[in-house]
């Protein structure tokens, strides 16, 4: 099983159609009303999870609900999890971070990308709406900081890939990363 997560509308559901070519289908208020959505790719079951964190109109009980149940699907499922790609929109996520930060709080994305480390789940960080990010090298490189890594985007590529799921850019290295770290999960097994 490969899951999918991170917060609504970062683009989860554009890049599982743009690396599977399955319509995964939209709630009209996801991430709440939304269960994870499963769909079946060369045999794996790919998983679009709910999105947490913030939501207009989305009041703050119903956003630690949604948590709550994501965490929870990731604990019960963390044996059948071979992969988890996080998926953050490059254009905003390097500002939400920094005013998580300065609440003294830790960012929900961070948290994240460690409880699946914690859990020895393997992790991609997608970092998406590449068209829309400026400087791209220098955001990388502080992405990879924010989330608690030591060194330069250069160190990390095979974990932290731009891509624009609406244009396809990079979705072929994203794939290969993708296939990469299925298959060493695979064969560790062996
Ligand atoms: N500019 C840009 N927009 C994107 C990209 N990927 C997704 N979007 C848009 O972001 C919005 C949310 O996408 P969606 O896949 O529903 O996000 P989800 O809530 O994480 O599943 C939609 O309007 C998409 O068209 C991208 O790579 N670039
Ligand atoms: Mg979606």
């Amino acid at each position: 099983m490969i899951i999918f997560v991170g917060r609504s509308n970062v683009g989860k559901s554009t890049l599982i159609f743009g690396l599977t070519g399955k319509a995964v289908k939209r709630g009209k208020r996801p991430g709440v009303t939304r269960k994870p959505v499963e769909v079946r790719w060369r045999n794996k079951r790919i998983v679009d999870m709910p999105g947490f964190g913030f939501m207009s109109g989305v009041s703050k009980e119903v956003q630690e609900r949604v948590k709550r149940e994501i965490v929870r699907f990731i604990e019960e499922n963390t044996e059948e999890i071979e992969l988890a790609v996080l998926v953050i929109d490059g254009k905003s996520t390097l500002e939400i971070i920094e005013r998580w930060e300065k609440r003294g709080e830790i960012p929900i994305d961070v948290e994240f990308f460690q409880f699946l480390r914690e859990l020895g789940i393997p992790t991609i960080v997608a970092v998406n709406k590449l068209d829309k990010m400026k400087n791209v090298n220098a955001t990388m490189n502080r992405i990879v900081w924010k989330f608690g890594l030591n060194g330069d985007w250069e160190d990390y590529k095979d974990l932290f890939v731009p891509v624009s799921a609406k244009f396809g850019t990079n979705l072929p290295e994203l794939m290969k990363r993708i296939l990469e770290r299925t298959y060493q999960k695979r064969k560790n097994k062996e």
